[in-house]
């Protein structure tokens, strides 16, 4: 019989300027290196270092920027802990470079919208490579939101995406989707999209879930987003459930206590 594999938990660590002074941006790599360790002791398998917010409705940030914010922390946390890193980076310039300094795990909240480019780097790199649904820019993605039944659009997109990867070099193994929770998705969208993850898991490629303290869960229980915590670990449960092979989440600790219980009992329904 084969066991379902311990679910991963992915910690999430924005390096973004805390200062403006003179015209001249002032970015503090130590806060998200100390972020970062922080989350890694406590139980951070991967950690996620992103330099451009890629919420829906944020401006985007240049290639030149986001290096400079994300190659000191991702070079740091590569040297200083045991937890994988990843980028988070649309830009195939900011993954290369990124890989150069430690980073195994590319995750593509565009899902190669741009064309075959930053594929090609993990293929060069031999990063695994993560497979975001979305549709459109952040800018524009909650604008007009239309599907058929959203979890087959949701699926057909994605297997699309994999295999235009594949067809750019990068091996299936190292391919990761995610369902994108909140990205070009109403909230029925969302909760559609979690109660049938098994469909997408079904798909062959390791599925990642990203509902940390996002706006349906503020939406569902009208907690604001520093206050989203049950609401979170309700959804890393159901994702595990679901089949997710790793969560993409704020809070590591209690979340990780979530998926490793969801898990434990994930294993025992599979008999
Ligand atoms: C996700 C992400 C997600 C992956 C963001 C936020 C918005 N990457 N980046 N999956 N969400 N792979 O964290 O609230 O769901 S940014």
């Amino acid at each position: 019989m084969h066991l379902r594999p311990t679910p991963l938990v992915m910690g999430i660590v924005n390096v973004t300027p805390d200062s403006f002074s003179d015209g001249g941006r002032f970015l503090d790599p130590h806060a998200a290196i100390a972020h970062g360790l922080a989350l890694s002791s406590e139980g951070a398998d991967i950690l996620d270092v992103g330099g451009e917010s890629t919420r829906p409705g944020s401006a985007p940030v240049s290639a030149q920027e986001e290096l400079a914010r994300v190659l000191p922390v991702i070079r740091a946390l590569a040297g200083r802990c045991h937890a994988v890193i990843s980028v988070d980076t649309t830009k195939p310039e900011v993954a290369r470079e990124a890989a150069k300094v430690g980073a195994k795990i590319i995750n593509d909240v565009s899902m190669l919208r741009d064309g075959p480019a930053l594929a090609e780097v993990a293929a060069e790199t031999g990063a695994e490579l993560v497979l975001m649904h979305s549709r459109g820019t952040p800018a524009d993605m909650q604008d007009d939101i239309r599907y058929g039944d959203v979890v087959e659009d949701v699926a057909r997109e994605l297997l699309e995406a994999a295999g235009r990867a594949e067809a750019a070099g990068v091996d299936a193994s190292r391919v990761w989707i995610d369902p994108g929770l909140g990205f070009a998705k109403t909230v029925e969208h969302n909760l559609e999209l979690l109660a049938r993850l098994p469909e997408l898991a079904a798909l062959g490629y390791r599925v990642l879930v990203g509902p940390s303290r996002k706006s349906f869960i503020g939406a569902l229980t009208g907690a604001p987003v520093n206050d989203r915590l049950g609401g979170s670990a309700a959804a890393v449960a159901l994702a595990v459930m679901g089949g997710a092979a790793a969560v993409r989440v704020h809070d590591v600790a209690i979340m990780r206590q979530a998926a490793i219980v969801a898990h434990a009992v994930a294993r025992r329904a599979d008999g």
